[in-house]
């Protein structure tokens, strides 16, 4: 059915800004979601009760269920967006993230295959594909050279993905996505952990009058390594390439990202900054938040999708920041 579309990993940062993205250009969204035994619907709340907005459950793992709901709906556009996402919980729990990651996308990928061979598929590639790095800034023809179990997952997905495209000419498509962030993304991610820490230190500083002490007002962020490098974009831009990579006659595996790169300290710093204060006053390092093997320094080259499609990331780096500060410090996160 035109215009309809289903997406898998639909309550998570992503899932939340394209859905939003896809109703407002007047799709029917069903978004899959597993079951869960506390409320995880707080990125989507608002969403409920769009009329053209269907939740059912469904867990990408379940081979069955996928090909029912596949089978079902028959959808134009199928996007999945569902993984274990924390690259560090992926040295802990390979298997369940392989599980998940790469997996679950074969399964969703059979689905089409037997059930619904003209639904259009987007899969969410990443940027750690590229892990040990060989080259910067890195582009759709730069090695992969994945460093984690959670890279190594989304390699098999991905490779699936090209194979499902030539050997039966699925419409098929990964974008290879950037560190992308937001007031809605998850806790444990680096940035939010700033954010949310430094709105505390303003909200503070704002009820006492006196600026805070580590250790007397409050606990310290507790942080990894700091070197590394990201680049980093808003979440909401990037959903808009999910969509044009669908719009197009054939399929291509496009780089999503901004361009630039900065690091833990820097987005400190821009952080720190809202605050009025100096970040090595508050942050201590703790061994538990350092990787077996860290991706250190990832630059995306975006031209060629600035240039086919007309992709350009709107929000700037001290925007985001910004967004994501404020955002903890009003305790308006969902709107
Ligand atoms: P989130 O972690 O916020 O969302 C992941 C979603 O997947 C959640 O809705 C989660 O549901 C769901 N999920 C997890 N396991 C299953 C399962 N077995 N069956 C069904 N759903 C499941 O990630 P983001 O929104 O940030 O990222 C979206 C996708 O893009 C992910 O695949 C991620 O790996 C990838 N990516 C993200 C980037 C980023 O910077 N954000 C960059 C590059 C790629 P639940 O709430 O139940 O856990
Ligand atoms: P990343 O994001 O691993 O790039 O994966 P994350 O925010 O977890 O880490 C970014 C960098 O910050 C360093 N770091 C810390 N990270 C976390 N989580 N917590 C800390 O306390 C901390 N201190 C320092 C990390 O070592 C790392 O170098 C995200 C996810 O969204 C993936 O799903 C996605 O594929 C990639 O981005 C692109």
């Amino acid at each position: 059915m035109k215009n309809s579309c289903m997406i898998f990993g639909v309550n998570g940062q992503d899932g939340s800004y394209l859905s939003e993205l896809l109703l407002d250009k007047g799709y029917n969204v069903v978004g899959i979601m597993r079951r869960s035994s506390t409320d995880t619907t707080e990125r989507i709340e608002h969403l409920i009760p769009h009329p053209n907005f269907n939740l059912i459950e469904g867990d990408v793992t379940d081979a069955t269920g996928i090909h029912r709901a596949v089978s079902r709906m028959q959808p134009g556009e199928i996007y999945n967006l569902a993984a274990q996402s924390h690259v560090q919980t992926s040295f802990d729990q390979p298997i369940a993230t392989f599980q998940v990651n790469a997996v679950g996308v074969l399964n969703i990928l059979e689905a089409i295959r037997q059930n619904s061979p003209h639904s259009k598929f987007y899969q969410a590639s990443t940027s750690e594909l590229f892990g040990d790095i060989t080259e910067t800034p890195q582009n759709e023809d730069t090695v992969l050279h994945p460093c984690s179990p959670y890279a190594v997952s989304k390699l098999a997905a991905h490779v699936s993905v090209d194979l499902y495209r030539r050997a039966y000419g699925i419409f098929a498509c990964a974008g290879i996505l950037f560190n992308h962030e937001s007031k809605r993304r998850g806790s444990q991610f680096v940035t939010q952990k700033i954010a949310q820490y430094v709105a505390k230190l303003i909200d503070f500083e704002d009820k006492s009058g006196t600026a805070p002490q580590k250790g007397i007002d409050v606990l310290p962020l507790y942080l990894g390594n700091l070197d590394a490098k990201r680049d980093w974009g808003f979440a909401g831009d990037y959903v808009e390439a999910m969509w044009l990579m669908l719009q197009q006659d054939q399929p291509f595996d496009y780089i999503v990202a901004s361009g630039k790169t900065r690091s833990i300290r820097d987005f400190l710093i821009s952080a720190f900054g809202h605050a009025e204060l100096d970040y090595q006053d508050f942050v201590e390092i703790d061994q538990k938040f350092l990787r077996p093997a860290d991706v250190n320094n990832l630059c995306g080259d975006p031209s060629l999708i600035m240039e086919k499609l007309g992709w350009r990331p709107k929000m700037s780096f001290e925007e985001l920041v910004s967004d994501m500060v404020n955002a903890h410090r009003k305790s308006v996160v969902y709107d």
